[in-house]
């Protein structure tokens, strides 16, 4: 049984990043066959996580797995922030659409979600460490935010230029 097929995830500064996801209608076959497909394409990379909207699919769907034996996944579906904590912590970030870049990144250190599972059955999230700031780092990219997006002007510029120029140095390769 072969894995499902990969999905290209867009790379930083590409402008669809900055596109608004939708809510998913219904948890319908289509999403039924894009959920595994997430999932593949993110244990491939290496990611802890995965929104639909780096693979440009512009629905608020995001597949997570923060387990050490990365056989824990989890699917949200039109995730909704319930509650986040008042207190934040400091923590280096990076993102499959930003790769080999990573930088500090201020998130709340507990939230509460409300989402579909992938059987489309409504759960409460509550969730801390790790699992806490990846569904705070998803949740933005269905809201078309990059975390670069919280660095000064200077660092994002400067990662912008470097990305391009791998780009096209991968481009002419
Ligand atoms: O690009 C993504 O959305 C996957 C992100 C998720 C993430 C970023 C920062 C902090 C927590 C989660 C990562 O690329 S997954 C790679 C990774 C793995 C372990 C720790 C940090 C980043
Ligand atoms: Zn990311």
């Amino acid at each position: 049984m072969n894995s499902p097929e990969l999905l290209p995830i867009l790379c930083y500064p590409d402008p669809r990043l900055h596109t608004v996801a939708k809510p998913v209608a219904e948890v319908d076959d289509d999403i039924r066959a894009l959920i595994p497909r997430m999932l593949a394409t993110m244990y491939d990379a290496n990611g802890i996580g995965l929104a639909a909207t780096q693979v440009d699919v512009h629905l608020r769907l995001i597949v997570i797995d923060v387990s050490e034996t990365r056989d824990q996944p989890m699917v949200l579906i039109n995730p909704e922030l319930e509650w986040a904590s008042d207190e934040k912590r400091k923590g280096e970030e990076g993102c499959l659409s930003v790769p080999g870049i990573y930088d500090g990144v201020e998130r709340s250190i507990a939230v509460r979600v409300r989402a579909l599972d992938g059987e489309g059955h409504s759960r409460v999230i509550e969730a801390e460490g790790m699992l806490a700031v990846c569904i705070q780092h998803e949740m933005d990219h269905l809201l078309g935010k990059v975390f670069v997006e919280y660095l000064s002007m200077l660092k994002r510029n400067r990662i912008k230029s470097k990305l391009v120029k791998a780009r096209r140095e991968a481009e002419r390769a």
